[in-house]
């Protein structure tokens, strides 16, 4: 920042300053008198205040950027999961405290109002959150990028819990107004659907066609303690015309604006789903929605300051997170070629010039194809400018393979086994020149199974960029007693650099500290226990462990692993009530997929499991089990900086990275967990010695599987096991119907235990021993919860940044005058 921009923010951070900007835009923003004003208005007022401050950063690194004609990236992501905004930028802009004083002084409680934001929740979990952390650390590294998405008015669903069920309800969070956010009326681009092609001359015109208009809301993202900031573009989708005004004069008021409706759809929800193909064709309209206007921004932006192409791949990278945004690449050859007259070789060029893509999953189900025939009548200009890529790509293969029939089957953009589809995944790597895994072990999966045939042909394409979390969200903000305390020991430059962490490591032994640490520690503790008793009536004791599985239901994050366990546990403490049990509250929090039943039954399971413990007299408090409901950004940061225990349990090769596991090992929580995803690269951090590590490891999985696994086995040579099992086949947690986990048992016991929950049983349960010891002996339990502490530099999404500014999009920061 230059002294006069100093000056200004400084003059404009008082107590003062803040409480007359307040008043202003209660008046003038608001619209209200402060005598009338509600909580919310005044949240409103105070947002406004804010914003404003951000508002000439915002202007002067845009006009930096533009004056400087930097390279810039867009990232293409259909999801970002935000949570709220209001502390957060009162941190970035080092004005907490003052506006509190401001608002304490006319009266209000901040913190009472915050609660009040609801959470941008465009998103449903890893993928979404890790674009919201990317966008933070751009902004914080001063890196010059847009995040490109859809302004869904339906964010992800809120969960309650009824009777132990999930009950999902709409999450409207624009109700009261976004003050966050700038329409842009004059930014809106027409988005075609459906129609035909026809050659005239050498050109193909696409006509015929449906439209939908796209317009732009622009949120402005605040860098921390820097005045670069950045932009988040969404779009939502606005009809053409109004109404149809011929059935309006002729009375039809319904079917004047059905057509509108229907044609806004496109941008009202976010799918809630990222495990069952549903609602496929609106979630194609809005994929291709959104990269269509992002492609046409990217153009408009680029010929205001150059006059013919050739320098496009000089002056913009485009990244798309997973293949959701793969159609930007058809549109983009699409509007070259046809629109602009590239000539198709040099679009392409330019293309794998400009594009790279990031894999997030494994999993062959969540592997996007679109049917072909769904995209000839809704894209035909786009299948057509698929199949030349294809032709051409084809050829080459063919070329390099020696015409391996087999190979090129396997490798082609459409798959021709039975209904033909297009795999997005095979176009996103044919038309980029990177393409990357999101940790380690899961970028060495992805070249050695599902992408092998590609890694082979094109090594250099393929590398890892292992994924992070912003420190600023994640510990300055969700953990004060301890963000203060490292504050108090090593100064608060570790929010831009977290490698400083490393000092704590001197610490541990030292007693002052350790105590401190433990205080803070328990102050989170006692805080989300207050929460758990006034808003689920359940109290905890803030002794025990806190023990937390926090992230979406599935079947291979192994949320029965820990179930199985739970009860073992409760089994075992009502056969020796007279032993010195380590006291634990193992608290689980997350969605299923509405669709997704076997996530919706261990929803239910956990409810009667906790049911059945939680009132036996015979446990006390000894054990409880609580179903944290709505998890999302602000639940999550309310109850990470509690936990004592981090479970990350997927089935090794499954989980492609977590990010969760970051968040909880940076509040100082021990992980017990598989080696799968980043809990690798977080052992070799923080040291064996200080995680809970158990199970088989990615390679042993295969080799179980390949010589034969039977789970029925283990289910009949281990007695705690097979107790555990037979309560959940026979009704002991659901006496009301007891049939109603009998799919479970026979999952895991009769057809195939897919995810291996019962061949990691003993190991997990032998490792939660290990865990009960390590925690009463206090001072080895804190020296490896500072150790976790410490370890975690490598994983601040600044550094994540960083790989892909240097390695992937080479762009450089924005110099500031
Ligand atoms: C797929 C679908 C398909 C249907 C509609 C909605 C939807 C939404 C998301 C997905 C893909 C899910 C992939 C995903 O979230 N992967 C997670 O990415 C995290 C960030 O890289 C990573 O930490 C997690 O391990 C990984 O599961």
């Amino acid at each position: 920042m230059t002294a006069v921009d100093l000056e200004f923010d400084q003059l404009n951070s008082t107590v003062d300053a803040l409480r007359r900007s307040i008043s202003n835009r209660m008046m003038y923003g608001v619209g209200k008198d402060a005598i009338t004003a509600q909580p919310r208005d005044w949240l409103h007022a105070a947002a406004l205040t804010v914003r404003d401050r951000l508002v000439a950063r915002w202007m002067k690194t845009t006009r930096l950027q533009y004056e400087q004609d930097v390279k810039r990236v867009y990232y293409l992501s259909m999801e970002f999961l935000i949570g709220r905004t209001f502390t957060n930028a009162l941190l970035a802009l080092g004005i907490y405290d003052q506006m509190n004083e401001a608002l304490a002084s006319m009266g209000v409680d901040m913190a009472s109002l915050v609660n009040l934001e609801p959470d941008a929740a465009l998103g449903n979990g890893g993928l979404g959150r890790l674009a919201a952390c990317f966008l933070d650390s751009m902004a914080t590294l001063g890196i010059p990028g847009f995040g490109y998405g859809i302004r869904y008015e339906y964010g992800m669903f809120r969960q309650q819990i009824v009777e132990g069920e999930q009950l999902e309800t709409p999450d409207y969070w624009l109700r009261a107004g976004n003050p966050w956010e700038f329409p842009r009326p004059e930014v809106q681009y027409i988005v075609h659907f459906g129609g035909r092609t026809v050659q005239r001359d050498d050109r193909v015109e696409w006509i015929d066609t449906e439209h939908v208009n796209a317009m732009a809301y622009d949120t402005v993202i605040p860098g921390y303690a820097t005045s670069a900031t950045n932009t988040l573009r969404l779009w939502s989708a606005r009809a053409t015309e109004e109404l149809d005004l011929s059935a309006f004069n002729k009375g039809d008021y319904r079917r004047a604006v059905e057509a509108k409706n229907t044609s806004e759809n496109v941008s009202r929800l976010l799918y809630p789903d990222d495990s069952t193909p549903a609602g496929r064709e609106l979630r194609l309209r809005q994929e291709y929605f959104f990269v269509s206007a992002t492609m046409q921004d990217l153009i408009r932006r680029y010929q205001r300051t150059h006059s013919t192409f050739g320098r496009l791949a000089e002056k913009v990278a485009v990244h798309l997170n997973d293949t959701h945004p793969v159609l930007a690449i058809p549109e983009l050859m699409r509007l070259l070629v046809d629109v602009h007259h590239v000539p198709w070789d040099k679009a392409w060029k330019h293309i794998q010039q400009m594009f790279s893509y990031t894999n997030h999953t494994l999993m062959p189900e969540a592997l996007e194809t679109w049917d072909v025939e769904m995209l000839a009548r809704l894209l035909p200009r786009h299948l057509e400018i698929i199949f030349d890529i294809n032709a051409e790509f084809l050829k080459h293969v063919s070329e390099h393979s020696g015409h391996d029939v087999e190979m090129i089957r396997r490798i082609s953009l459409v798959d021709e086994y039975g209904q033909r589809r297009v795999r997005m995944a095979h176009l996103a790597i044919v038309a980029s020149q990177k393409v990357n895994g999101v940790s380690k072990l899961h970028s060495q999966l992805m070249t050695r199974d599902i992408f092998a045939d590609f890694a082979k042909m094109w090594p250099e394409r393929f590398t890892n960029v292992t994924n992070g979390i912003t420190p600023r969200r994640w510990l300055a903000q969700a953990s004060r007693p301890l963000s203060s305390l490292i504050d108090e020991q090593i100064g608060t430059h570790w929010r831009r650099d977290l490698f400083e962490l490393e000092k704590l490591g001197d610490l541990r032994g030292d007693p002052a500290f350790t105590s401190a640490f433990r205080a803070a520690k328990r102050r989170n503790k006692q805080h989300l226990a207050h929460h758990l008793a006034q808003h689920l009536g359940q109290t905890v004791n803030p002794d025990a462990i806190f023990d937390l599985q926090v992230k979406r239901i599935h079947e291979y994050k192994r949320q029965l692993l820990n179930v199985l366990h739970v009860i073992v546990r409760y089994n075992r403490i009502r056969q020796h009530p007279e032993r010195d049990w380590v006291p634990r509250v193992v608290m689980f929090a997350g969605k299923a997929a509405s669709a997704y039943r076997m996530a919706k039954t261990i929803i239910k399971l956990i409810g009667d499991v906790s049911a059945k413990i939680n009132n036996d007299p015979v446990v006390g408090d000894r054990l409880k089990v609580v179903f944290v409901p709505n998890y999302g950004v602000s639940v999550a940061e309310m109850i990470i900086p509690a936990a004592d225990l981090s479970e990350q349990i997927s089935m090794a090769g499954t989980e492609a990275s977590g990010t969760g596991n970051m968040k909880l090992a940076l509040n100082g929580a021990l992980t017990i967990g598989t080696l799968d995803g980043a809990n690798i690269e977080i052992c070799d951090a923080v040291g064996r010695e200080n995680i809970f590590i158990f199970g088989h490891t990615a390679d042993e999985v295969d080799e179980l599987r390949a010589k034969g696994y039977r789970p029925r086995q283990l289910y009949e040579e281990n007695p705690e096991l097979r107790m555990a099992l037979d309560q959940i086949r026979t009704g002991f947690f659901s006496p009301d119907d007891p049939h109603r986990f009998s799919d479970i048992f026979h999952t895991l016991v009769d057809w195939g235990d897919h995810y291996m929950v019962l061949a990691d049983f003993a190991a997990f349960a032998k490792a939660q021993e290990e865990v009960d010891a390590r925690f009463v002996d206090t001072q080895a339990w804190t020296d490896s919860a500072i150790a976790n502490v410490a370890g975690m530099g490598q994983f601040s999404s600044d550094r994540t940044i960083g790989d892909y500014a240097r390695e992937i999009w080479h762009v450089k920061p924005v110099e500031e005058e």
